[in-house]
């Protein structure tokens, strides 16, 4: 748990965010600023400033299986996922989190 992370503290219930999905170390919800009519942002509840911090093998799994289980609570089964990864990738916040859109088409290249 990092102090000042917004992330790490709606993940570990100091800030009442309604979890789309939650498990022992993931949790999903909906992002504030959505870029699509559904927009989940899939985060551990450990304090990884990116995906170049993330060497736990059985988390990266978890976060590929909250992925599915979050779009299958929803009924969803085309999205787009994305990790911006650095400030130069976009990245704002410095908890690691996969973004997952749906409800739109995605146009690719992706700008
Ligand atoms: P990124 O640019 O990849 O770091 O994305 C950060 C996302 O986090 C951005 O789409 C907006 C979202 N976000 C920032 N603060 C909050 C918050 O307090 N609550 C929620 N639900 N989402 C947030």
């Amino acid at each position: 748990m990092s102090d000042n992370c917004i992330f790490c503290k709606i993940a570990n219930g100091q800030i009442p965010t309604d979890f789309v999905y939650e498990n022992k170390n993931v949790v999903v919800f909906r992002d504030i600023n959505p870029q699509a009519p559904v927009h989940l942002l899939v985060v551990p509840k450990v304090h990884i400033e990116t995906l170049n911090d993330l060497n736990d093998k059985e988390l990266s799994a978890e976060l590929f299986c909250a992925i599915k289980e979050a779009t299958k609570k929803l009924g969803i089964n085309e999205y787009r996922t994305v990790i911006n990864t650095g400030k130069t990738a976009g990245q704002e916040v410095f908890h690691l989190h996969i973004h997952v859109m749906a409800g739109r088409d995605f146009s690719w290249p992706a700008g």
